[in-house]
């Protein structure tokens, strides 16, 4: 009892001599958080932010700084919620440089438990010189990451699904000064023929034409540069490698094999981005292919060492060809999504008298994103293309089915699987290198004509 009396006592002088103590510090306090009322600045210079790992560092600083910011701001040492912080984040178009600049303003105050009266009229004006930060869109590259402000608000082009599937082409634009080059492999396989959407057996055929085709290969080796004229006109340029190859059988039950090869035709696009919210693209595609392609391979057949080969297996139309189209793409921070129409329209009639048939490309895809650097894709295509309007007289189209200008068109429907692999850091940044392996799920063919089973589409591109 004697002794809970003391202890109580005792506490109570060392409560009382504490809140003297207190009472008597007060003012030494008071100067010394005075003394803390200069800017305390935290300046983070990020030179030459030139990859994805710098900007999600950045990231991480600005949330550590969010973070101490809230952490002062409720302080209950100081027991002042009126803290002050600005933030401001300055992109700079030119060099590249970020800057975060974090000022944290101590209000005036004479005592450090009295601080309820001038305080708020500080604040409110630290409130109304706080700046905004204020960032154009001019400043987005198309391989370069988003600044944190324009985050989930504007479409970002530094992803491994900021680019289509391979095989889709002319599907991003790119900013003011900036290049691409690119080069893509593809290889078709076709084997066996039909007649609308029904197969026809070789052995039939050959009852009404003395020699058919049985597979045909056919590769291509696609060279592709864009350059970005402005932030919202890309021009692009494609030049084709192409490389054919065709078995076939005759009546005599006798094989034989021709191939063609040499440059396709080469073709020029203007794609011209009419929209850019809302994490949202819509550009028109507006391209051009000269006649560069040969109309005339040759090589051996039955016939002779020197023939002229049928439609399928010359280089190019031999036409110059329109293709008109639209461009729509999406995304989400894992998803993203596009859909392209794009028509062929052949110009005139070429030199060997006929023109290959027009043609409608309409595709839409979904991607997800996985990481940083890899991304999957499913895609649908759909195709139409119509016959060959005159003919080259050299050709005999009772021979076989693919010297008939009337057994050439169609319509085909695919479904694409595709992987895209972005390179966000390091020496080869901006590099990609994307794979697209797309079957058939539709085929009507004006036959007999030789049938697509598989396509394969790899490519690689470099961003400078
Ligand atoms: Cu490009």
């Amino acid at each position: 009892m004697n002794f809970g009396v003391k202890r109580g006592y005792c506490c109570l002088v060392t409560a009382v001599s504490l809140i003297c103590l207190d009472t008597f510090l007060s003012p030494l306090k008071a100067e010394i958080s005075k003394g803390q009322q200069s800017k305390n600045q935290i300046i983070f210079n990020y030179e030459s932010l030139t990859n994805t790992w710098n900007y999600q560092d950045l990231q991480k600083r600005i949330e550590q700084e969010e973070v101490r910011e809230l952490l002062v701001s409720n302080s209950n040492w100081l027991n002042s919620s009126e803290l002050m912080a600005t933030q401001t984040i300055k992109p700079d178009d030119l060099t590249q440089e970020y800057e975060i600049l974090s000022s944290y303003i101590l209000p005036e105050f004479t005592h450090i438990t009295d601080n309820k009266q001038q305080v708020p009229q500080t604040n409110n004006i630290d409130k109304n010189t706080a700046q905004k930060p204020k960032i154009t869109t001019d400043f987005l590259l198309a391989d370069e990451p988003l600044p944190p402000s324009q985050q989930g608000i504007f479409w970002n082009p530094a992803r491994p699904d900021s680019h289509a599937p391979i095989a889709v082409m002319g599907e991003h634009i790119h900013s003011e000064g900036e290049i691409m080059v690119s080069y893509r492999y593809m290889l078709m396989e076709m084997e066996g023929s039909r007649v609308g959407t029904d197969d026809i057996s070789d052995e039939k055929i050959l009852e009404q034409f003395p020699v058919t085709p049985t597979r045909m290969t056919m590769q291509m080796h696609m060279f592709g540069m864009m350059y970005g004229v402005t932030s919202n006109l890309t021009l692009m340029a494609m030049l084709p490698y192409v490389v054919k190859d065709m078995d076939h059988i005759t009546r005599m039950n006798r094989g034989f094999n021709t191939d063609s090869e040499g440059i396709g035709d080469i073709k020029l696009t203007g794609l011209y981005q009419v929209l850019n919210e809302n994490r949202q693209r819509i550009h028109f595609n507006a391209g051009i292919s000269f006649p560069t392609g040969s109309i005339e391979a040759r090589d051996r057949t039955p016939a002779g060492p020197d023939q002229l080969l049928p439609y399928p297996m010359q280089l190019g139309s031999g036409t110059l060809d329109l293709h008109p189209g639209i461009t729509y793409l999406g995304q989400t921070d894992e998803w993203s999504w596009g859909t392209q129409i794009v028509g062929t329209l052949r110009l005139g009639t070429n030199s060997n008298s006929y023109k290959f048939g027009d043609e409608i490309m309409l595709t839409a895809w979904g991607a997800k994103k996985w990481s940083d650097w890899a991304s999957t894709s499913l895609r649908i295509k759909g195709r139409n293309w119509g016959n060959i309007s005159g003919k080259d007289t050299r050709l005999n189209p009772n021979i076989v089915p693919t010297a008939d200008p009337t057994r050439r068109g169609g319509t085909q429907i695919d479904i694409g699987f595709g992987l895209n692999l972005f390179v966000p850091e390091g020496d080869l940044r901006t590099g990609r290198l994307a794979i697209e392996f797309e079957l058939p799920i539709y085929r009507a063919l004006q036959g007999p004509q030789l049938e697509t089973d598989w396509q394969l589409t790899a490519g690689l591109q470099f961003t400078f």
